[in-house]
């Protein structure tokens, strides 16, 4: 970095502009009155719904709680008309957060960050932007999404492909017409299981390459009547306080007993229900123990093949979609509509590439060890750099230089996933470590960006200039975090959850898999202990907490 002091001086710059970074925007300047820039590669507001534009794509979680709970106003004025909020009706949503609060002049859009260096001779960080721009700021704040850093695998050929392809996680604005066209789509996990069904009545043939069969549970999607609407604004404060205080950040009853307890037909019945009324709630209502007993997953398992085998009809095809190499929701678990019917459609193949990988992208398709599939569209559904992509993409530098790319070589440490300890002031919104993607995300966000700017204005009030996450402190966290999750049965899959899908990537379970409610218990208990774990830093150090 230059030496230039030309450079703009503000209280805190913020990386994204999804829920994150304008939940983080507002709090920072409407709140605390300081002053705050948000830099944002896009052109508008959304983060992972500005890019994610494929067919088929929508949230997970049901509308009514994929939404901010911190401005009542807010809650009340705006109506969602699915049971499933769909990407632009999110984009909507989020646009109009940002007119009500006013955040757009305060967010510099189509600018990345390049690089963030602690300025150790300021105590402050110096930010620079693809645009040009140098900033310095005291606070130095995240909010880059966990599942940003698209990943394109490396298949040879792809340079000499001549028909057009795209990857889910930046799809054109534009669209893309499939209309009679023969595509390919390689990936099924939730990004493809959402996009095939769409895709496959637009397209003229649709062939799927499959490496890793999946578990997915219908969403039931449909519209919501304004009387449910009135029903839940009616009782918002009492859901939002539920959803704050729960394992995955929402409202439901979770459900605390055991699959094994029961006999083969009442299990089946309680499955049964779970699976008509769709959505997560087959994975956090029915038994408390299919995330870490693997005789109680086997019993979801066993349920869900069961379900592929009533709903596909040719034999060979379900056995093919058979998941049988992991537990249940050790991969992320997937929400669908009409995924496993898709595959009764005359229009539709099933390509097994575990069987017989893909060799080559030719010219004119893709090639495998058993065939060849002429395509005039390739749709890579294939994932992403989960939790530290988007991290390790910036030159982010702390105490003495230190890279934080070097520090995470080994996988990513961070104090209650917040915090990486050399790097004062740095606050990472769902950062690695940290509930995040095992827990329904604006909750989850809420939560991070509230600590955060109370800390802040702790910081504020007791005239403290620096606070650093203490190395100890650090490395208890991170115990804890691989801990917890050698207790679950994540550690029984290659997902992203673990960065197996990315060549080299170290196998470090990297979401906190504790639940929303005893992280918040500790956040909480961190706070009012003066912010225990950090060192805080007024002129001279004042206080290890
Ligand atoms: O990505 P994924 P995603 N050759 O990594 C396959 C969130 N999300 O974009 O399983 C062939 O899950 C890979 O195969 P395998 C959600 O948190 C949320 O679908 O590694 N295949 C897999 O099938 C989610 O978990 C929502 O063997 C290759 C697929 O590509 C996360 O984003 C919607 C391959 C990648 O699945 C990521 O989901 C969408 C290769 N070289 C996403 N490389 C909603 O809330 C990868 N694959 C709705």
């Amino acid at each position: 970095m230059t030496t230039d002091t030309t450079r703009v001086e503000l209280d805190a710059v913020v990386v994204g502009a999804g829920f994150s970074g304008m939940y983080m925007l507002y709090r920072l300047r409407d709140v605390l009155g300081l002053s705050a820039r948000v830099f944002e590669a896009g052109d508008e507001v959304g983060g992972t719904w500005y890019w994610n534009r494929y067919p088929g794509a929508r949230c997970d979680s049901e509308s009514y709680l994929y939404c901010f709970s911190f401005d009542k106003g807010l809650a009340q004025e705006w109506t969602w008309s699915g049971k499933y909020p769909e990407q632009p009706e999110i984009l909507r949503y989020l646009s109009h957060v940002a007119d009500r609060f006013d955040l757009r002049r305060d967010i510099q859009f189509e600018t990345r960050v390049t690089a963030a260096h602690f300025r150790e001779d300021l105590d402050r960080w110096e930010i620079e932007t693809d645009q040009g721009d140098r900033v310095l700021a005291r606070y130095f704040i995240t909010g880059v999404g966990c599942i940003s850093a698209g990943q394109m695998p490396r298949i040879e050929g792809l340079d000499r492909f001549e028909g057009e392809w795209h990857h889910t996680g930046s799809w054109p604005h534009e669209g893309v017409d499939f209309a009679g066209k023969r595509v390919g789509v390689i990936g099924t996990g939730s990004s493809g299981v959402q996009a095939i069904p769409v895709i496959a009545r637009q397209a003229g043939h649709l062939t799927v390459f499959q490496r890793t069969p999946q578990y997915t549970i219908p969403a039931r999607h449909g519209t919501v009547t304004p009387e449910f609407l009135d029903e839940v604004k009616g009782r918002y404060d009492e859901i939002f306080e539920k959803t704050r205080w729960s394992r995955g950040g929402t409202p439901y009853d979770e459900a605390e007993r055991s699959a094994l307890d029961f006999d083969d037909d009442e299990r089946r019945r309680i499955y049964e229900a779970a699976w008509e009324e769709g959505g997560f709630r087959f994975l956090l209502t029915t038994f408390g123990d299919i995330t870490f007993d693997r005789r109680a997953n086997d019993t979801a398992a066993e349920f869900i093949r069961s379900k592929i085998r009533e709903t596909v009809d040719d034999p060979e095809t379900a056995e093919t979609l058979m998941p049988r190499d992991h537990p249940f929701a050790s991969k992320r678990a997937l929400i669908d509509t009409n995924y496993y019917e898709t595959y009764n459609r005359d229009n539709v193949d099933l390509v097994d590439i575990r069987h017989a990988p893909i060799e080559e992208i030719t010219p004119t398709g893709i090639r495998t060890r058993e065939g060849e599939y002429e395509l005039d569209v390739i749709v890579f559904a294939t994932g992403y750099d989960g939790m530290t992509g988007a991290f390790n993409r910036m030159d982010i530098r702390g105490r003495g230089g230190q890279a934080l790319r070097e520090k995470w070589a080994e996988g990513p440490k961070a104090y209650l996933g917040l915090s990486p300890a050399g790097f004062p002031n740095m606050f990472m919104i769902t950062g690695p470590g940290s509930p995040s993607v095992l827990s329904n995300m604006p909750p989850t966000i809420e939560q991070h960006v509230e600590f955060v700017s109370d800390f802040v204005a702790y910081m504020v009030e007791h005239g403290i200039e620096l606070a650093e996450a203490d190395l100890e402190a650090e490395t208890e966290w991170v115990d804890h975090v691989n801990e917890t999750a050698s207790r679950t049965l994540y550690m029984l899959a290659d997902s992203w959850y673990l960065g197996a899908n990315i060549p080299g990537k170290p196998r470090v379970f990297m979401p906190y898999a504790g639940g929303l409610d005893v992280y918040r218990t500790k956040c909480n208990e961190v706070a009012e202990a003066g912010y225990e774990g950090y060192v805080l830093h007024a002129r001279e150090p004042v206080a290890a907490g």
